[in-house]
Parts: C-alpha cells; structure tokens; sequence
C-alpha cells in the first residue's frame, strides 16, 4: 500500500505528490507537498555540509603537497557525503523536501578554532530562484584554504524514483604560507542523487554516476554505486587516483580506495589500512547571531514563523507565513520590471564560463566542457571578524 511512513490523514496528498512529480521535470522544489514531508531547513543551509569535518578540511593544508595533499582532499571529500546525503534521514526519519531559498537568500556560519586548526567560515547567497542555485564560500584563512563552488539542481522521473542530476561544482584552492609558492587547485565535481523509497513515503539517497577531483598533479574519479552492484551494499563507492601524466609526483602509480561512503573504507590498492571512518569530527556549523548587517533575507531570520509552523506541527502558520514569503517575493520581482531594475548579487558575481573548470575538467575529459562561475566579490560582513577573529599570536602589538 502506498505510503506505509505517510500519517493516514496524508496519504492521498501523497499519491497525488507522486503522480504530479512523475509527469513533471523542472524544478522539483516549487511543487506543493504533504505537511509531513517538509523540512524546516533552508536549501541554502546545505553548504554547510561541505565542512562539518572540519578537521579533515584543515588537514588538506598540513599535508605535503602532492600525492599526500590529493589524497587529504579526497578524504575530506568523502568525510562530507554522509552529511549531505544522509543526515536528514539520521535527524528527521527521512529525506525531506527542503524550503527553497527565495533570491538573495543568505546564510553565515563558522567552526571554532580548536588544536590550531584555525577558524572556518562559511557564506552563503542565493543567486538565482528560477531555477533554483545556490553560491558558496567555505574559507579557513589561517591555513589558506578556501572552497568556492555553485550547486542546480535538474531532476527527472524514472522507475519510481527522481533522479536528480547536480549542475555546478566547486573549486578548492590551498595557498601555502609562503606566498612566493603557487596555489593549487583542485576541481571537484558533483555526483548524480537517485531519490528512491518515495513509494512508501520514507524518501532517501542514492548516490549514483561519478565525481572527479582533479588537482595537484593527480586525478581521481569516484564511482557511487548502491544494493546490488559492484559490493552489494547501499551507498558504496570506489575511488581510483591516478597522476596526471607530467604533473604527478612519487605517489604510487594507482590507488584504489573502497568502501561505503556513510559508513568507513579502506585502501585496497597502493596503500593499506583505513581510509575514512565517519564516526571521526563531526562538528555542525554555528550559525552567526544576526544583525541588521546580516539583512532580512538570512535564511534563519526569514524563514523563522515557517520553520517553527513546520517543527511544532501548526502547518496553518507554515503555509500562512510561506504565502507571505512568496507574495512579496512575486511583489518585488513585479516592481523591478516596472522599475526596469534587476536585482544584484551582494556576494558573488556571475561569470558565464570559468576558466579554471575548463582547464581541470579537460584532463579528465570531464563534460560539459564549462561551466558557469559565481565569483566571490570578498566581502565577508564584519559580524565575521568581531565573532570569530582569532586570538592576536603572542609577542605581536
Ligand atoms: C534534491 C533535493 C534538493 C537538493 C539537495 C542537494 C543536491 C543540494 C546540494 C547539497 O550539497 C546536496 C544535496 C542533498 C540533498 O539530498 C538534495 C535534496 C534531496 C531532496 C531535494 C528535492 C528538491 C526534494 C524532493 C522532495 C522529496 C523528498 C519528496
């Protein structure tokens, strides 16, 4: 029977959900769904995923560039899976159909500095509502790193579940101490989702497809694969990095790392021993206080009545606040023609194609052959440094 998970009150807003979203392709988030299958949480609070191991982000800096720092971004990496994929399952029982962030939405956060890792801050901006992308920054400065990137989303109907192709990607750069020494970059590149469990209404992730981190002379690509594949586990993965012909250092010719990427893994060529073990670091993002700075549109501050609707089950006050949301939204979008003004992105600008994409995504022969670029402009709201500047070392005026 359908929707075994779905309150019996829902379950004919939940069959029609599924019929509407298997004669439909576009952007899935605008689509009205059963109160049970909201989430309170804000598409754009999803970068944060990116870091909640911050301590294997810090590490990507400590390693010894080469093969050592390839294979401390690939850790990394993984380390940020079971995060993404499968943490609203871990907190709210399943996947859940996210706010979708209105334009100009933002959203600020930082990890501690704790054993010298230095502080990590995260940024935020909606750049674009139809369709739906989201930009980020996640920067370490005392250990000069920082992770740019831009995430769309395109999602299609097939055998009872959505696939989700990821439009975007992002770029991590690491500048060494010694500013005199190139920074490095690193391209990574987005996995395809299969949503599948629809049918009894406790939806969850699949990875599927590949993602390829291309950078400091090596090139990795990672297989997802779930039941019934390659291991017979869900969410299993197998990543092979290779050097780039020319470029690679006095690593091993090939390393193959296998095992499941919401649990743990091992090496199973060109290394031994453990690869990642999820239990290790997690550590979720602290979001800043607001201020007037942070502006009206910080997500926790917009969408504040709907999230607490949603959490304490009065889904009049959802629905009441989120219309609100939305006819001003609609409102504004009016004026701006009328007024022949477009709305400006605070913190990113919009490149129509991105040089770095172009030269890391041809070694692999990695397509499309460009992508967009949202660049961040810089401008990190002062809340940043009064909140979390690190103590001045000692010795200094
Ligand atoms: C597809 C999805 C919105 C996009 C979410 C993304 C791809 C966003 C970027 C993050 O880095 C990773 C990420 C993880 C999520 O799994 C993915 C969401 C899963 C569901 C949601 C749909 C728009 C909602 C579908 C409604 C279902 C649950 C009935």
């Amino acid at each position: 029977e359908v929707g075994q998970a779905v309150p019996a009150s829902q379950r004919g807003s939940w069959s029609s959900f599924l019929k509407s979203i298997a004669s439909f392709s576009g952007d899935l988030s605008s689509l009205t769904a059963p109160p049970f299958i909201l989430s309170p949480i804000s598409l754009t609070e999803f970068p944060a995923y990116w870091c909640e191991r911050p301590e294997y982000f810090a590490a990507i800096a400590d390693a010894k560039p080469g093969y050592e720092r390839s294979i401390a971004v690939l850790r990394w990496f993984i380390s940020t899976l079971k995060d993404q994929y499968t943490s609203r399952n871990d907190e709210m029982g399943s996947e859940k159909k996210p706010l979708n962030p209105v334009l100009g939405e933002t959203f600020f956060g930082t990890w501690p500095d704790k054993n010298g890792r230095g502080v990590t801050e995260l940024l935020v901006e909606q750049v674009s509502h139809h369709p739906p992308i989201t930009a980020f920054v996640i920067e370490n400065k005392s250990k000069g790193l920082r992770l740019t990137g831009h995430n769309a989303q395109k999602t299609s109907f097939s055998a009872g579940s959505i696939i989700v192709k990821q439009i975007g990607h992002a770029v991590l750069t690491v500048q060494p101490k010694d500013t005199s020494l190139p920074v490095e970059t690193f391209l990574i590149t987005l996995p395809k989702l299969r949503i599948d469990g629809l049918w009894y209404g406790s939806p969850y992730i699949e990875l599927t497809d590949f993602s390829h981190i291309i950078g400091g002379g090596y090139a990795t690509s990672i297989e997802f694969k779930g039941k019934g594949y390659f291991s017979g586990r869900s969410h299993s993965f197998k990543a092979t990095s290779i050097p780039i012909p020319g470029q690679g250092g006095a690593g091993p010719k090939e390393v193959v790392i296998d095992g499941t990427w919401h649990e743990s893994s091992k090496y199973t060529k060109g290394g031994s021993g453990s690869f990642h073990d999820v239990h290790e670091h997690k550590e979720v993002v602290k979001p800043l206080e607001w201020t007037e700075e942070l502006g009206e549109y910080e997500t926790k501050q917009l969408w504040k009545l709907v999230a607490k609707g949603i959490r304490e089950g009065d889904f009049e006050l959802a629905s009441r606040e989120k219309s609100r949301i939305e006819n001003e939204q609609r409102q504004k979008r009016k004026d701006e023609t009328a007024a022949g003004s477009k709305w400006e992105l605070r913190f990113f600008e919009k490149q129509d194609s991105d040089p770095t994409y172009e030269q890391l995504a041809r070694i692999a022969k990695l397509t499309p052959p460009t992508e967009e670029k949202y660049a961040f402009k810089g401008n990190w709201p002062s809340n940043f440094a009064t909140i979390v500047a690190p103590p001045a070392p000692s010795g200094s005026t």
